[in-house]
């Protein structure tokens, strides 16, 4: 038998949950730019797994507030698996997006292996937005604003996973470079007691801390941890290519401390790269970002510097 591959690469040429086109191309931007080699560069076994492509579910009606939901709901049950079954065999998913609501088939995985193990699953969110809208809150029924609430048990689009599927703790969900809440988005996302931090917490305790008292978090709950990172996380600036750009948001050397940090940590269990638009990116800048940003995760750095306690 050969031997397990480090990393699984699965691709997800999934826009149908943002409501425009585009992220469709990112699981082909990202391997241009470069993905699989930066991380054998690294040293790592890598398996791709090319792009999934399930047909739309037959059992789910379309909903006026959780628009393509056949499609999006096809896309999660495949991503479930795919995810669970890299896992399960000791490999780390990295999902190539795709658009948000791909999270809810990965975390999803993510939970159910956590559960087999026995441990908790912790998710940090690296987004401007805090994607915990439901239908009946949703301004847009773009179902990339409501992955979190979902796999959070907190939005029920209808059956889509088995319904004792493993959910996440919204105290165990940690957002960070948060800069667009929708009303009543803000409301649940305070009555789940999700940890959010804002730029403003950015700016002002500097993002060092705050990623260490994260990872402090993940290791004393022994939890197994997923990154979900979402290009408009960084500022329009730095990434361009996405459909949802705000203002204000993380600098290349912040977003790069964060994954530095997260390789160091070595508590990372796996990574969704997530609303990469190619077509509305600058000569691919944005989508070498991405990679290298994971390239950061798993080990690429400046200088080889002593370990320290995180
Ligand atoms: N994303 N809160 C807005 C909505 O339509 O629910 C924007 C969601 C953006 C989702 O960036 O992954
Ligand atoms: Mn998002
Ligand atoms: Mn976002
Ligand atoms: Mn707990």
């Amino acid at each position: 038998m050969s031997k397990t591959s480090d990393i699984t690469l699965i691709g997800v040429p999934l826009e149908e949950g943002s409501g425009r086109g585009g992220c469709a191309m990112g699981p082909a931007a990202l391997r241009i730019a470069g993905i699989s080699q930066a991380m054998i560069d690294l040293g790592y076994i890598v398996e791709d797994r090319g792009d999934l492509r399930p047909a739309p579910a037959t059992d789910l009606e379309e909903l006026p507030k959780a628009k393509k939901l056949p499609v999006v709901a096809a896309f999660t049950r495949a991503i479930e698996q795919e995810t669970y079954s890299a896992v399960a065999r000791g490999s780390v998913p990295v999902l190539l997006g795709g658009d948000h609501s791909l999270s809810m088939g990965s975390v999803s995985g993510m939970a159910r292996h956590a559960q087999e193990v026995g441990r908790p699953l912790f998710v940090l969110w690296l987004d401007a937005h805090s994607d915990f809208n439901a239908p009946e809150t949703s301004p847009s029924g773009n179902i990339h604003g409501m992955p979190v609430a979902f796999f959070c048990g907190r939005a029920e689009f209808a059956p889509i996973l088995p319904s004792n599927r493993p959910l996440v703790d919204p105290r165990h969900v940690y957002q960070v470079g948060i800069r667009s809440v929708d009303d009543e988005e803000r409301r649940a996302i305070r009555e789940n007691a999700v940890n959010v931090f804002d730029m403003r917490a950015i700016d002002e305790e500097g993002i060092g801390a705050i990623l260490r008292r994260v990872l402090n978090d993940v290791r004393q709950a022994n939890a197994l941890l997923h990154v979900s990172l979402d290009v408009d996380f960084l500022d329009p600036d730095v990434a361009p290519g996405v459909g949802t750009t705000v203002p204000g948001g993380a600098t290349f050397r912040e977003a790069h401390l964060i994954m530095e940090l997260l390789h160091d940590s070595g508590l990372v269990s796996s990574l969704d790269l997530v609303e990469l638009n190619p077509f509305l990116d600058d000569r691919g800048r944005s989508a070498r970002i991405m990679v290298d940003l994971a390239a950061s995760l798993f080990g690429k750095h400046i200088l080889d510097r002593p370990t320290r306690a995180a």
